[in-house]
C-alpha cells in the first residue's frame, strides 16, 4: 500500500475541550483556550488535532449528545472562535479534525422534537420507532451501553424509540435517505469552514439489524449489549455512500470509532480499494482486561494486565492490515483511563512506564493518537470519591447500587471507577503548579487530580526525565523515518509476559523496538537468542540513557528503539 497520505506520517493529538484550557474563568475549557495553546502543540510536533464535540449540547454525555450540529455550544465559544482557531492552526501547519456524532443526536435536537410528536410528519422516520409488544413491554431485550433498556417509551406516539446510549441520545435511522443526506450536508458545511477531517463516533453502529431480535440470556440477564449492536447489514453500503458524497470529493480524512471491529473484519472498513474510511479505532486491545463472564456492569470488573494478550491483539491488527489498510495506534482517549495507571506504573516508574508504553505504540505501523496529558504522563484520578464523578456511566451505575442487578458494593464501585472509569482521562489538563493547575482561574467543572503540583507541563519540561521531551523525539522520528511508516512488522517473544519486542524491516534494514513492561529487571538472554548475530548498531531513542548494548538486563520499564546490523 502506498504511504503517501499526510495522515500516514502524522501524529494526531486529541483535545477534550472541556478539560484542556479555560480562557474566561468559568471553569470550562474553551476554543480560545485551545487557540492559546497551539504553540505548545506545535512544539510537541503534532500534525493535527482532533477536538471532541463542541457543538450545542445539553451535555448529558459530555457533548456526545448534540442538539445543533452547526452551532458551537456557548460554553466553548462561538462559531467565529472556531474559525479563528482553524486559521491559527492552519497557519502553524496543524490540521483540524472534528467529531462527527451521527449514530444519534440529543433528544433536544429539533429533528427528535418533531419526530416524537407523531407518526406522519417529515421527521417521523428520522429515528427508530417500534411498537410495544402486546403486553406493552419494550420491543426487545436490547440494552443500553450506559445501563438499562435501549428502548424508551414515548406516550405521544405510543411507541418506543431506540437509544444505544443514554435515553437522551436517540439513535438516528440511517435507513431513511433524508437522514443520510442531512448528515452529509453538515459534513460539507464544516468542510466549507476549513475542517480537514472527521473522527466518527460509533460509526460501526449506524446500520441496524432492523428486526432487533432478542439476545439469548443464559444467565437470566434483563438487557443485553452484544454483537448485534454493531456491523449491521447496510454499514458498508452507507460508508461507501458517505465516501462518494463527502470524503472523496472534499478530500477529508476519516477515522471511524468502531466497537465490534476485529482484525478479521477491519479490512472491510479500511481497505483502500473499498473507498470507505482511512482508519478505524478498534476496541480489541482495550478489551483485554474486560472479563466477558462478568455480570453487568461488566466494565467495572476488570482483569489484571496481560501483556501476552495485548501483544497478540496489536499484532493481529498489524499483520491483517499490512499492505491492505492503515491502523490507528492508541492507548488513551476520553473513554479510557490513563495507560500507566491501568497497565503500567504511575508511582516510582511513572516516567519510565509512560515512555515505555509510548515507545511500543509509536513503533508500530499506523497513525498514533496522543490524548491530552498523555504527553506528560498524567495519571488516573486516585483522589476521587463516588460523589466526584461526572460521567453518566459512573453516575448511572452508582444509582443502581444495592439493587439486584448490581453485584458491587459502593467501595468496590469506587475502586473500579478509580481504575477504569472515563473521568480518569477527563480531569483538567495540568499545565503548572499554580492554583487549579493553571487550567482555570475559576472553579473547575471536574475535580483536578491532586498530583498536579508535581505532574504538570511546566515541571515535566524542566526535568531531565521529561515525558514531553521523549514524545517530541518520538514524533520527530515518525516524521523522518520511512521505515516507521512502511516497514514490515515482526513480533518477537510472543509469549514473554514482560517484554514487548518486535522488529520493523524496510529496504533490507532492520530496526528493533523493545520495552520491558514490568517493574522487574529482566534478562535479555531470550531476546539475544532470537536476534542471533544481529547487534545494535545505532540507538535512536532510549529511556535509560546508560544503555549501549543488549547484553545487560533491561531495567524496570526500560525501552529503546535501535538499528540492528
Ligand atoms: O463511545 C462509544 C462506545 O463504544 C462506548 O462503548 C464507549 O466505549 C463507552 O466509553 C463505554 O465505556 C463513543 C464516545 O467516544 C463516548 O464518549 C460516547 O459516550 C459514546 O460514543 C456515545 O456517543
Ligand atoms: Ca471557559
Amino acid at each position: 500500500m502506498a504511504t503517501s497520505q499526510w495522515w500516514q506520517k502524522a501524529v494526531i493529538y486529541q483535545i477534550y475541550p472541556k478539560s484542556f484550557n479555560d480562557s474566561n474563568g468559568d471553569g470550562i475549557g474553551d476554543l480560545p483556550g485551545i487557540t492559546a495553546k497551539l504553540d505548545y502543540l506545535k512544539e510537541l510536533g503534532i500534525d493535527a488535532i482532533w477536538i471532541s464535540p463542541i457543538y450545542t449540547s445539553p451535555q448529558v454525555d459530555s457533548g456526545y449528545d448534540i442538539s445543533d450540529y452547526r452551532v458551537i455550544d456557548p460554553r466553548f465559544g462561538t462559531n467565529a472562535d472556531l474559525y479563528h482557531l482553524i486559521d491559527e492552526a492552519h497557519a502553524r501547519g496543524i490540521k483540524v479534525i472534528m467529531d462527527l456524532v451521527a449514530n444519534h443526536t440529543s433528544d433536544q435536537h429539533v429533528w427528535f422534537q418533531q419526530s416524537r410528536q407523531s407518526r406522519d410528519n417529515y421527521f417521523s422516520d428520522f429515528y427508530i420507532w417500534r411498537d410495544p409488544q402486546p403486553d406493552g413491554s419494550a420491543p426487545s431485550n436490547w440494552g443500553s451501553y450506559f445501563g438499562g433498556s435501549a428502548w424508551e417509551y414515548e406516550p405521544l406516539r405510543q411507541q418506543y424509540y431506540l437509544h444505544y446510549f443514554a435515553k437522551e441520545q436517540p439513535d438516528l435511522n440511517w435507513e431513511n435517505p433524508l437522514v443520510r443526506t442531512a448528515v452529509y450536508d453538515l459534513m460539507r458545511f464544516w468542510k466549507a469552514h476549513g475542517v480537514d477531517g472527521w473522527r466518527m463516533d460509533v460509526i460501526s453502529g449506524i446500520s441496524k439489524f432492523t428486526d432487533f431480535p432478542d439476545y439469548p440470556t443464559p444467565n437470566g440477564e434483563q438487557f443485553v449489549v452484544g454483537d448485534l449492536h454493531a456491523n449491521g447489514p447496510r454499514l458498508h453500503e452507507f460508508l461507501q455512500e458517505m465516501n462518494r458524497e463527502v470524503l472523496a470529493p472534499f478530500d477529508m480524512m476519516s477515522v471511524g470509532e468502531a466497537p465490534g471491529s476485529t482484525a478479521r473484519n477491519a479490512r472491510q472498513f479500511v481497505d483502500q480499494t473499498r473507498q470507505e474510511l482511512n482508519m478505524v479505532f478498534t476496541f480489541d486491545h482495550m478489551d483485554i482486561d474486560a472479563d466477558p463472564m462478568a455480570p453487568f456492569p461488566q466494565k467495572f470488573h476488570s482483569l489484571a494486565f496481560d501483556l501476552v494478550k495485548l501483544k497478540q491483539s496489536l499484532s493481529e491488527w498489524q499483520n491483517s492490515l499490512f499492505n491492505h489498510g492503515w491502523n490507528t495506534l492508541y492507548f488513551e482517549n476520553h473513554d479510557q483511563p490513563r495507560v500507566i495507571s491501568r497497565w503500567g506504573n504511575d508511582g516510582q516508574y511513572r516516567y519510565q512506564s509512560a515512555t515505555a508504553f509510548a515507545t511500543v505504540l509509536h513503533g508500530l505501523q499506523g497513525t498514533p493518537y496522543v490524548f491530552e496529558g498523555e504527553e506528560i504522563g498524567m495519571t488516573n484520578a486516585h483522589n476521587f470519591t463516588l460523589a466526584d464523578y461526572n460521567d453518566i456511566e459512573v453516575t448511572n451505575t452508582a444509582k443502581m447500587l444495592g439493587t439486584t442487578v448490581m453485584g458491587l458494593t459502593a467501595t468496590e464501585l469506587l475502586a473500579a471507577a478509580q481504575q477504569i472509569s472515563r473521568d480518569n482521562a477527563r480531569t483538567p489538563m495540568q499545565w503548572d503548579n499554580s492554583a487549579n493547575a493553571g487550567f482555570t482561574t475559576g472553579q473547575p467543572w471536574l475535580k483536578i487530580n491532586s498530583n498536579f503540583p508535581t505532574i504538570n507541563v511546566a515541571t515535566d519540561r524542566q526535568q531531565t526525565q521529561s515525558v514531553f521531551n521523549y514524545y517530541q523525539q518520538l514524533i520527530a522520528l515518525r516524521h523522518d523515518a520511512e521505515w516507521l511508516t512502511a516497514g514490515e512488522y515482526q513480533l518477537l517473544l510472543s509469549n514473554d509476559p514482560q517484554l514487548f519486542a518486535y522488529t520493523r524491516t524496510y529496504a533490507g534494514q532492520v530496526w528493533l523496538i523493545v520495552a520491558n513492561l514490568s517493574p522487574e529487571i529482566v534478562a535479555t538472554t531470550a531476546l539475544q537468542a532470537v536476534l542471533g548475530e544481529q547487534k545494535i548498531t545505532q540507538l535512536l531513542l532510549q529511556n535509560y540513557p546508560e544503555r549501549q548494548r543488549l547484553d545487560a538486563p533491561l531495567q524496570p520499564y526500560e525501552a529503546l528503539i535501535a538499528k540492528l546490523g
